[in-house]
C-alpha cells in the first residue's frame, strides 16, 4: 500500500505517448516535443581524460587518504564512480538482466504496470506538467522500495518471473551501501554519523529505471533533461554500458565513461542542504545514442518522513545557513510539482541575503 505521507507529497504528472513504441515505428521524422534546438549551443567536453574521481570503498575502511579523496569528491564533484562496493555481481547482473527483460516485453504487457495520473510510480514518463512542455526520448519505471510499509505492489512487474525477488534483493544491497557511505560523509564533514544514518535508514528509497530508445537524430533530442537529483544521495548503474551520462562543470558538458562493475554516486540537492552547501549537487542529464538502446538504474535515498530538510545545526554555527528548513513534506511537494529544470530547487531553497 501506498502510505498517506507517500500520497500527499507525489505530484501530478502528464500522461504522454510511450517513446519506445515511437521510435521503433519512426520513419526518421521526430515529433516537435522533442526537438531541442538548444543542445547544438552546448559545448560537449571532448577531452576523454576528465573524468570524475574512483572511490575504493574497501580502502575507505581503512586508509585516510581514500577518505581525503571522498571528502574531495563530494565537495568539487558531487559525483563518483564507487568500486569494490561489496554488491555481489550476481545481484547487479541479474537486476540488469531482469530490467532488460522487462523493457522487452510487448507495450501492453509492460502498460499493466503504468503510472496512474495522481501518482508518481509506475511505468511511463514523470515530470510532464504541461501540454507544451518539451518531452525527454524515454520511458521509466519507478518504484518505492522503501520503507517496505510504502511499496505498492500494483506497479512491481510479474514478467519477468523473476524481477521482484531481484528488485527486492538489489534495493537491500544498495540501501546499505548508501548508509555506509553517508556514516562516511558525515565523518568527512564532521557531523554525528548515527544521527544522519538514523535519518536514512527509517528513509525512502525509489528507484528509477530508465529506457533510452536509440534515435536517428539523436543529437536534436534529449534522453533526460538536466536536473539535479531532489533526493539525498544517488547510486547508478549504467545498465548496458553504452555511455549516455554527462555532467556540467565549468558551464560544459563532461561525458562519464562507464566503469563496468561501478556505480556512479552523485551528492543530491537534500545533501547540498543539509551541507550547507559544503557538498555540491551537481546537474546532469542524459543523452541518446543513434544506434544502441541505452538502459540505466538510479536509486535514491531520502531521509525519513519527520526529517526537516535544512542545513545541519552543526553547519551553521560559523557561517550560517545558507538554505531554508521545511519539511520532507513540502520539500518533496515542491520538487514533484514542477517540470525538472537544472537546479531549481536547490535555487528555490536558498535563503536570500
Ligand atoms: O541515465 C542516466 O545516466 C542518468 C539517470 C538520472 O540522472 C536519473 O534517473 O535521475
Amino acid at each position: 500500500m501506498v502510505g498517506e505521507e507517500m500520497s500527499t507529497e507525489s505530484g501530478f504528472f502528464l500522461p504522454v505517448e510511450n517513446v519506445q513504441a515511437l521510435a521503433s515505428n519512426n520513419s526518421g521524422e521526430i515529433p516537435s516535443r522533442y526537438l531541442r534546438p538548444e543542445l547544438q549551443s552546448e559545448e560537449v567536453l571532448a577531452d576523454e581524460s576528465i573524468q570524475i574521481p574512483t572511490i575504493d570503498m574497501r580502502k575507505l575502511m581503512v586508509a585516510e587518504d581514500e577518505m581525503g579523496k571522498l571528502h574531495y569528491a563530494c565537495k568539487e564533484w558531487g559525483f563518483f564512480q564507487l568500486i569494490n562496493h561489496g554488491v555481489a555481481e550476481e545481484v547487479i547482473e541479474k537486476m540488469k538482466a531482469d530490467l532488460q527483460e522487462f523493457f522487452k516485453l510487448p507495450l501492453k504487457e509492460k502498460n499493466a504496470y503504468a503510472k496512474l495520473p495522481n501518482g508518481v510510480e509506475g511505468y511511463g514518463q514523470h515530470f510532464v506538467v504541461s501540454q507544451d512542455q518539451k518531452l525527454d526520448w524515454a520511458d521509466i519505471l519507478f518504484l518505492q522500495c522503501r520503507p517496505a510499509s510504502e511499496r505498492n505492489m500494483r506497479f512491481w512487474p510479474q514478467e519477468p518471473t523473476s524481477f521482484r525477488a531481484t528488485f527486492d534483493k538489489y534495493s537491500s544491497e544498495l540501501q546499505k551501501v548508501s548508509i555506509c557511505l553517508l556514516e562516511l560523509m558525515a565523518k568527512n564533514l564532521k557531523v554525528d554519523p548515527g544521527q544522519l544514518m538514523n535519518m536514512f535508514q527509517k528513509g525512502r528509497q525509489q528507484i528509477r529505471m530508465n529506457y533510452y530508445p536509440p534515435c536517428v537524430h539523436a543529437s536534436k533530442v534529449i534522453g533526460l533533461t538536466p536536473h539535479s537529483d531532489i533526493c539525498g544521495l544517488t547510486l547508478l548503474a549504467q545498465v548496458n554500458e553504452v555511455q549516455g551520462l554527462q555532467i556540467k562543470k565549468n558551464g560544459k558538458w563532461i561525458p562519464i565513461r562507464p566503469v563496468p562493475g561501478a556505480f556512479i554516486v552523485n551528492i543530491g540537492d537534500i545533501l547540498e542542504i543539509m551541507s550547507n552547501g559544503e557538498y555540491k549537487s551537481i546537474e546532469h542529464r542524459a543523452v541518446v545514442n543513434p544506434e544502441t538502446e541505452r538502459l540505466s538504474i538510479a536509486a535514491f535515498h531520502s531521509p525519513s518522513v519527520e526529517t526537516i530538510i535544512g542545513p545541519l545545526p552543526e553547519l551553521v554555527k560559523e557561517n550560517g545557513a545558507i538554505y531554508k528548513s521545511v519539511s520532507r513534506e513540502e520539500y518533496y511537494k515542491f520538487a514533484f510539482s514542477r517540470k525538472l529544470d537544472g537546479k531549481s530547487i536547490i535555487s528555490h531553497m536558498k535563503l536570500e541575503n
